[in-house]
């Protein structure tokens, strides 16, 4: 797979050239408490890796939620590879189909193919990441049962049910998920490399154990890229092609918003 265990403990995950210089800019910027510490690469047979903290080490049975983050997954240029040399995918025609097969169109269905960008425009619609910025991509329990139907989920009142049942209803654990995401909300605020970069396909990485330790924690940067020379973005707009804007921060305030239902129920 992606992924290895490295000799200090840490987890090294496959390099990728952009998700590194992200990660180097990580270590001087005050997201830096934010993201698993990055201890540079390593070269293990024919690959090299990128070495970074266990986020769950010294946790027992951890509960884990992933929320991919932004109004949209695909990168630009994806459309724009999509619109001019289009290369059909015939495994994620398969996987609409699997899903919905009523989804593809005519065309799709006798080329048995749909685009990277419709594939991923396609999830982004019918699932919460178009409307509220974020989409829960799945949630393993402490018996390590993986549970991913919360991809449909379309709603806020959807995510803090979700949210619920994630924490079965603990209050202490809500209440360190929702402060931990006010300070990431500051942070964010504070940060160049959240001004400068366009941030795409990232997901907020949920982690709690019985000791009510709970954390939040920003990964995967494979698909977040700096914004040309001087131009910064604001996440917190919708996107017009072209623009770059990502949504980020629609998608933090619609979990901050759901976090602070929860505790209220
Ligand atoms: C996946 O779709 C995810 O969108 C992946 O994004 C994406 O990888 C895959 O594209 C795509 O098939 P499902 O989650 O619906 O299966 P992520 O890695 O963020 O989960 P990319 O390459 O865009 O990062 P392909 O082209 O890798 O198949
Ligand atoms: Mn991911």
């Amino acid at each position: 797979g992606n992924f290895q265990l490295g000799e200090g403990g840490e987890v090294l995950k496959l390099y990728s050239e952009v998700e590194a210089k992200c990660l180097d800019w990580l270590m001087r910027d005050p997201l830096r408490p934010f993201v698993p510490q990055y201890h540079g690469l390593i070269t293990r047979g024919e690959h090299c890796y990128i070495r970074l903290e266990d986020l769950l080490s010294g946790l027992r049975r951890p509960v884990i939620m992933d929320c991919k983050m932004g109004i949209r997954t695909y990168q630009e240029e994806e459309l724009t590879k999509a619109q001019t040399k289009a290369t059909l995918r015939s495994d994620m025609y398969q996987k609409m189909m699997k899903i919905d097969p009523s989804a593809p169109s005519e065309e799709e269905h006798a080329k048995k193919g749909v685009t990277k960008w419709r594939y991923l425009q396609w999830r982004d619609t019918t699932s919460s990441t178009s409307s509220l910025g974020f989409r829960i991509e799945g949630i393993m329990m402490e018996d390590g049962s993986i549970q991913r139907d919360f991809r449909k989920i379309l709603t806020l009142a959807q995510v803090t049910e979700a949210l619920l049942y994630f924490t079965r209803s603990q209050l202490d654990i809500l209440k360190a998920y929702h402060s931990r995401l006010l300070a990431l909300n500051g942070a964010l605020m504070n940060s160049q490399f959240f001004k400068t970069h366009e941030v795409i396909g990232s997901s907020l990485l949920f982690v709690h154990d019985h000791s009510s330790k709970a954390s939040v924690w920003m990964i995967d940067f494979g698909k977040t890229t700096p914004v040309p020379d001087t131009s910064e973005l604001q996440h917190d707009v919708p996107w017009a092609k072209g623009s770059r804007e990502d949504g980020y921060l629609i998608g933090l305030t619609s979990l901050i918003t759901s976090l602070s239902q929860a505790i209220s129920v």
